[in-house]
């Protein structure tokens, strides 16, 4: 058919040859617009008509997942690892309702991920039907947006907008519910070339689209310089918004001009290089001790892109109360949500930190920093034999000269690999911060290592964790993502089991947990799979599962009843660390 449309860029009157498509080739279409080349998802009955299409468009990659929620859980990795938004895709009822982890987890901490689901027909909806489901309704609290397609002629615009939402400001995930008759009927095809999406390649400083506002509107620019030129013992504490703006370069130079030591919290690791001088490690319930106590000594703190959530403050009454705060954050609602704040100022933290560093003046703060280094204390280390997070950490560092991405999970060996390993390149330090989601290593790592293929990409988890997505070892092999997994085996749901231990007099109440033979898992699945017992041999089997093509499971046996230090107590404050094992309590349960 030919019609008359008009150019949506130039707004000018031209003839065009639109086609009438299905609404499922519009998906397609629109995906394809917007730069996607990759989803991960999983068919049935209500997104079947999209099924059916996708074939009939090769630049998009489709990886069957084997549970939704890994789906989702990749997408977000392969949106944390690119800047661009993942793209997940599922069926309606329990295909929607398995995303929903992954989404909130990708909520939690700033990612786009663009979610499809199908949708019973519209004549059905609101009868429960078969495989009917409000995921609108499940989701709206845990997306950025959440939208119902009614009409076919809507499709493509709706999905323009859910990249462009997830993308622009603070990201977050998006999910778009298409009906399936809405995916069967047709339309004329309105769409333009592929203009992509905004963002880039994270790891090489690309960052999102971050409009914020204009550095020339905020008045308190003027008391952030001077509060940062007189402080004597200011702090820069540094979060996920850094890796989100890709402000890298902004908060080096920013640092090196004023001497001022830099904390990078949990999802803010790998945004400031850790062997820099003026790195000072992680904050709260498991930071370095010297790091908390700067905390509580200092008399300003930057706080560029975090949220001081309670895992970094500890108990807020006792927060750095001697220190006057100035938060960068680009939503606005984050500004005093949690602690005081003496100035926010809202915008891109890109941006701030350049105005900052044409705006104040250099300075050195070496007796603040002295005093700091006089703070650090002896690493306590509970591992007396065996295995040490810290060996297999740097026997993977050293199997690929560094140059590798990690994705962690959820609990003990989350913290070992945060505050172990030397992360020095971008962007290289994944996990799941806000949620805290046990069994997002697995799926989020074959998104990261889809989207970084040249260097090895692993995958670190706790026995527990491990086994909540391990089925994804399926995936990597059907489309060939060569994960690196290691599996910290320690028998137990460590982390758990720690609080219980330290707070629960020892009664390990469902935290011992068994776990199959994964070196065998591992060849059921056609993989290398090896176990290391001990530290013979650990750093030629790392080698050589860098070395082999394809996915590799390396199984650590670690200690058992090994605990990470130092710990803020739930709800105590950042001056209350307990920095040693605890005197034994009596076992209250055998295990
Ligand atoms: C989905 C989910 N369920 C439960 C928890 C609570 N939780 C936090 S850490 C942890 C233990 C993790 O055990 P494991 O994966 O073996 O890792 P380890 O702590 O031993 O390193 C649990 C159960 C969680 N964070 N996520």
């Amino acid at each position: 058919m030919k019609a008359k449309r008009r150019s949506r860029s130039l707004g000018t009157e031209i003839s065009a040859l639109s086609e009438v498509l299905t609404g499922s080739q519009i998906l397609c279409r629109t995906l394809l617009e917007q730069g996607v080349d990759l989803l991960f998802g999983y068919p049935g009955g209500a997104i079947m008509p999209f099924y059916h299409a996708l074939p009939e468009y090769p630049g998009l990659r489709h990886v069957l997942v084997r549970h939704e929620q890994a789906a989702a859980h990749a997408a977000d990795g392969y949106a944390r690892a690119t800047g661009r938004a993942g793209v997940c895709v599922a069926t309606s009822g329990p295909g929607a309702t398995n995303l929903v982890t992954g989404l909130a987890t990708a909520h939690m901490d700033n990612t786009p991920v663009v979610a499809i689901t199908g949708q019973v027909a519209r004549a059905m909806m609101g009868r429960d039907a078969f495989q009917e489901t409000d995921i609108i309704g499940i989701t709206q609290p845990i997306t950025k947006h959440s939208v119902l397609v009614e009409e076919v002629e809507d499709l493509a615009d709706a999905v323009r907008e859910a990249f462009a939402v997830a993308l622009e400001g603070r990201p977050g995930p998006v999910l778009i519910d298409i009906p399936k008759d809405v995916q069967t009927a047709r339309a004329a095809w309105t769409g333009g070339g592929a203009d992509g999406q905004a963002g880039g390649d994270r790891a090489s400083g690309g960052r999102w689209g971050l409009p914020g506002r204009a550095v020339a509107g905020l008045p308190d620019l003027d008391e952030a310089v001077r509060l940062l030129s007189t402080a004597h013992r200011p702090l820069i504490m540094a979060g996920h918004g850094i890796i989100l703006a890709g402000a890298y370069e902004e908060l080096r130079i920013f640092a090196e001009r004023t001497g001022i030591p830099v904390i990078t919290t949990l999802l803010g690791i790998s945004g400031f290089p850790e062997s820099h001088p003026l790195h000072l490690g992680m904050p709260g319930m498991h930071g370095e001790v010297h790091v908390n106590r700067a905390i509580q000594q200092a008399d300003l703190i930057l706080g560029v892109g975090l949220r001081f959530d309670d895992r970094v403050t500890g108990n807020l009454a006792a927060f750095a109360r001697g220190a006057k705060v100035i938060h960068i954050d680009l939503d606005r609602s984050e500004i005093g949500k949690n602690v005081p704040t003496a100035v926010g100022l809202v915008g891109d933290a890109r941006t701030l930190l350049e105005a900052l560093i044409s705006r104040v003046p250099a300075r050195d703060c070496e007796a603040w920093r002295d005093e700091i280094a006089g703070l650090v204390r002896p690493r306590v280390d509970s591992f007396r034999d065996g295995l040490s997070p810290e060996a297999i950490l740097s026997a993977i560092a050293d199997a690929s000269a560094g140059r590798c991405t990690i994705v962690s999970d959820v609990g003990q060996h989350q913290m070992w690999v945060a505050k172990l390993f030397r992360y020095q390149r971008p962007n290289t330090h994944i996990t799941s911060g806000g949620l805290g989601t046990m069994g997002f290593a697995v799926p989020a790592a074959m998104g990261v290592a889809m989207a970084r293929p040249d260097e090895p990409v692993w995958a670190i988890s706790g026995d527990g964790g491990f086994q909540m997505n391990m089925q994804e070892m399926a995936t990597m092999v059907q489309e060939n993502i060569p994960v690196k997994m290691a599996v910290f085996n320690n028998g137990y749901l460590g982390m758990v089991r720690q609080w219980q231990q330290f707070f629960h007099g020892r009664r390990y109440s469902a935290t011992p947990i068994w776990s199959p033979d994964y070196v065998r898992l591992a060849e059921a699945y056609g993989i290398h799979g090896r176990r290391i017992e001990g530290g013979a041999g650990l750093e030629e089997a790392v080698r050589e599962a860098v070395a082999r093509p394809g996915p590799a499971l390396l199984e650590f046996m670690i200690e058992q009843e090994a605990n990470v230090f130092p710990m803020i107590p739930p709800g105590a404050s950042l001056s209350d660390a307990i920095e040693a094992e605890p005197a034994p309590a009596p076992r209250l349960v055998p295990v």
